[in-house]
């Protein structure tokens, strides 16, 4: 028994396996509209085997886009090429889900292949960027933000509202807020990047007052028999990450009070000084201890695509869900490759019904019929 292929239920939503894609941009979209390439890449990823297949970091407004290609979920036009996604998603045995998020002061960069910088302020393809405070993040994206009025932080709150309505009526399952890697609700949460002097900066609890408004008004649109998730810095690797800990485990709890489902732990890249020790599973421990500490199931990802060692974290209960993104772009039947190298009867434990029967067919003298 493989405790990585075994179902997960989580509200009234059942995973196949314990196996999650998490959100990787394709950065591929028009004025946030989603094309044949989106729906192309998602099938593939979804009929390959996981559990849980999540649409990229889709933002809350066109100025909360990391790049003019982000998808988006601001206007009714874009939910239609989300929903035939999440139906491609489902028909292929997989649960829809979807992140939602604001790039903050990270936005208006261009696309990973076109440099990763952000685009220069006289470049009609760019966009003033908004955070709590006006610093830049410094390194390739020094553009300085403005620092948002507390009608700006209504109103991108209420813009998380309106997307997340936007992604139920297209018909996902699972939601994600995208909380996590410099952006802008995590920005918040920065020390380094919000010196708000109001009711948003200052000490913890101010600083965690827009996630935790966020997360309360997308709940209540949010039904309540789907997960609601996020993902979440709770570290930044830069020398102070037993303090950002705390203070980080202190906000998880007020989020599990206020009907989260699951964190997706993650770091915070708040800042370019962060040193951040790549290697395989290092989130594992810092997850582990997220939830046996704050009483929330955990995923996480990272360097997680070892079958062993991806089977260890989910039979050890260290993570609920591993998220499992880069070696899906490689090989959409990844899972398929992992059953197989855990020893499993790989076509039944992973692949829809319509593939397994055939695979398991015509495979020699006496294992199939002869028709
Ligand atoms: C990798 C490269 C660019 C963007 C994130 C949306 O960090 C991203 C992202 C990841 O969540």
């Amino acid at each position: 028994m493989s405790a990585l292929f075994s179902p997960y239920t989580l509200k009234g939503v059942t995973l196949r396996n314990r196996i999650a894609v998490p959100p990787m941009c394709q950065y591929s979209a028009v004025d946030g509209v989603t094309s044949d390439w989106h729906l192309a890449h998602y099938t593939s990823i979804a009929r390959g085997g996981a559990g849980l297949v999540i649409v990229e970091a889709t933002a809350v407004s066109p100025e909360g886009r990391i790049t003019p290609g982000c998808t988006g979920l601001w206007n009714d036009q874009q939910i239609d090429g989300m929903a035939r996604i999440a139906a491609a998603i489902k028909a292929a045995g997989a649960v829809p889900g979807i992140q939602i998020g604001h790039a903050g002061r990270k936005a208006s960069a261009h696309r990973p292949w076109e440099g990763d910088d952000h685009i220069a302020t006289d470049d009609s393809t760019g966009w003033p960027t908004l955070a709590p405070s006006a610093l830049a993040f410094g390194g390739c994206l020094p553009k300085v933000p403005e620092a948002m009025t507390l009608e700006d932080i209504s109103r991108v709150q209420a813009d998380f509202v309106a997307a997340a309505q936007r992604a139920l009526a297209a018909g996902f399952e699972w939601l994600e807020l995208h909380f996590a890697h410099g952006y802008l609700a995590q920005s918040f949460f920065s020390a380094a990047a919000n010196q708000r002097t109001d009711r948003y900066g200052g000490n913890a609890e101010n600083r965690s007052r827009f996630l935790l408004e966020t997360l309360q008004a997308v709940r209540e649109v949010w039904p309540q028999h789907l997960p609601l998730t996020a993902r979440f810095g709770v570290l930044e690797f830069d020398g102070h990450d037993e303090a950002t800990l705390q203070e980080s485990m202190a906000l998880v709890r007020q989020f599990r009070q206020q009907g989260l489902d699951m964190l997706n732990v993650s770091m915070g890249f708040s800042t370019p000084q962060g040193r951040v020790p790549w290697s395989p599973g290092f989130m594992v421990p810092v997850a582990e201890r997220v939830g046996r500490e704050t009483g929330i199931a955990v995923a996480t990802g990272w360097c997680l695509d070892d079958p062993q060692m991806a089977e260890q974290a989910i039979a050890q209960q260290q993570v609920d869900l591993v998220m499992i993104g880069r070696a899906h772009l490689a090989n959409p039947h990844y899972p398929l490759q992992m059953a197989q190298a855990l020893g499993l009867d790989t076509p039944a434990a992973v692949l829809p019904t319509q593939y397994a029967y055939w695979l398991s067919r015509y495979r020699g003298p006496g294992t199939g019929s002869a028709q």
